[in-house]
């Protein structure tokens, strides 16, 4: 059938096709110039500070009635890069995500010209079975048997974790879909008190009641303690509520600790417990041979979540939640919407997997992750997890030796480096009545220094009554021996008396 002809492509209530043409040619020609390369170039600052009130006289955020000229458009795309920080920069070491992968750009932007919503085949033939062939990649990985199971891409770790809840819960009584949550006795969950706090965020969220969520102490390490678990399922049965999942971590969001899974799945056994690991942030060791131990036992687990946006730098976001179980997502979240869901369509319509997620509309985070798993291969993930290990042991090994660091955690498991700058003057104080006190002043003081410098950032924290203390994140493998050292100098300049 001969396709209508048009004389011009046409956009969005624009009818100068030229004059749009040259706008977007130039809008990308900037965020090439000034977002990409030098956003991520080491001569240029990571950020440049301004105060809120600041940014808001600097900034041309105000809404008019009249529409902006291409002229003023394009001076606003400057000034958003020009104020924002750049994630993608070397030194940008603050969170759990980073860097700027050329290929999972491509596929940020290739899905927004396309704009699809992954919902139904129909209207996302491409995505729909790409989710498909990741998913199974990543359950293979995981372990799951045969690659079987479910998954999806969802917004973020937290709500992959609201997913394992609402799971676990229905598979513990599947009258929760249409009775809710009556009927049902005080459901309690477990999880370690170094957790993200999503977990608490969703039992919330979901009506369970964040005092529901039974904190297990960790190790030294903070790794989730065993005896103390099956303590706590102890209590909660001797209390009459009804334990029904474990959500252990694989790579906490501060000290980067693996919980000992393998064990946490003998004793979700011996109970009944469905075992969810919240792998966010270390799933991506999964891709090494040498770092996959870490998360040994994970294939027993009943679900997972994994964040190719934090370890395997997919752009933001990409998260997924995996399922050992065939059938469970669907059953509990489906609605069957008749004018989207039609059964009588003349195509598989199991390929129609909206209806699993509790979002309608949906954005493909998949193609990004995809595309750059295509250009590198599973091996170029292998190659990139073991570098920034690499990265983060030579990081470590250096600050041990170097005067006025010393460790939050002495031996990391994950590319988190947790420690202390100690200046001049605090060192060899530790008997001073106020040294904590001092010490938990120090970490913000440098950081302000940074910010307004916008040389580097680093985060921190106070955790386990300990003083702030920084937390470096490495998953750049963009980065390499002599960008350690530079920024171990940097703690030593910023951290002067
Ligand atoms: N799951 C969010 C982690 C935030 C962070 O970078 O610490």
């Amino acid at each position: 059938t001969p396709l209508k002809p048009k004389k011009k492509a046409t956009y969005q209530s624009i009818p100068d096709k030229h004059h749009h043409e040259e706008f977007l040619r130039n809008c990308v020609e900037i965020l090439l110039k000034e977002a990409v390369f030098q956003g991520t170039s080491r001569n240029k600052r990571v950020l440049e500070w301004h105060s809120p009130d600041e940014l808001l006289r600097l900034f041309d955020f105000k809404l008019n009635r009249n529409g902006a000229t291409h002229e003023e458009l394009t001076q606003l795309v400057k000034d958003t890069i020009r104020y924002s920080v750049k994630t993608g920069h070397p030194y940008f070491v603050n969170q759990l995500f980073s860097s700027l992968d050329p290929y999972g750009l491509i596929g940020q932007w290739l899905t927004d010209a396309l704009n699809p919503s992954v919902y139904t085949y129909e209207v996302s033939p491409v995505f729909t079975l790409m989710e498909e062939i990741v998913l199974r990649e990543m359950r293979q990985i995981v372990g799951f048997e045969g690659g079987r199971g479910d998954g999806i891409f969802c917004p973020g770790g937290s709500l992959a974790n609201g997913y394992a809840i609402s799971c676990a819960r229905y598979k513990f009584n599947p009258e929760i879909k249409s009775v809710g949550l009556h009927g049902l006795p005080r459901l309690v969950l477990f999880t370690s008190e170094d957790a993200h706090y999503s977990v608490k965020k969703m039992a919330s969220f979901l009506g369970i009641g964040s005092n529901n969520v039974y904190l297990v102490r960790t190790d030294k390490l903070g790794r989730m303690s065993v005896p103390h678990l099956v303590e706590e399922i102890e209590r909660a049965l001797s209390e009459g509520a009804a334990p029904f999942m474990v959500s252990a971590t694989a790579g906490t969001t501060v000290l980067g600790a693996f919980d000992p899974v393998k064990e946490l799945a003998d004793v979700c056994e011996r109970y009944g417990l469905w075992l969810h690991v919240d792998a966010a942030w270390g799933g991506g060791a999964l891709m090494s041979k040498r770092y996959r131990y870490l998360l040994d036992g994970i294939s027993r687990a009943d679900s997972v979540t994994w964040n190719p946006h934090k370890l395997l730098t997919a752009p933001q976001q990409c998260s997924t939640f995996l399922l050992r179980h065939e059938g469970i997502l669907s059953e509990v979240h489906s609605a069957n919407a008749a004018y989207l869901f039609q059964k009588d369509k003349f195509y598989d319509t199991r390929f129609d997997t909206g209806d699993k997620h509790i979002q309608c509309g949906r954005r493909a985070d998949v193609l990004k992750f995809w595309f750059m798993w295509k250009a590198k291969g599973t091996q170029g993930f292998e190659q990139h997890i073991d570098k920034v290990f690499d990265n983060a042991r030579y990081f470590a090994n250096t600050i041990k030796q170097r005067p006025g660091f010393r460790m939050a955690l002495e031996e990391p498991e994950c590319t988190n480096v947790c420690f202390w700058y100690i200046p001049p003057s605090l060192r060899n104080a530790d008997s001073l009545p106020d040294f904590h006190e001092r010490l938990h002043r120090v970490a913000p003081k440098i950081k302000e220094r940074m910010m307004k410098e916008g040389c580097m950032m680093v985060t921190y924290q106070a955790q386990k009554g300990l003083p702030n203390f920084f937390r470096i994140v490495f998953q750049s493998s963009g980065l390499d021996r002599s960008d350690m050292v530079h920024l171990i100098e940097e703690f030593e300049r910023l951290g002067h008396d």
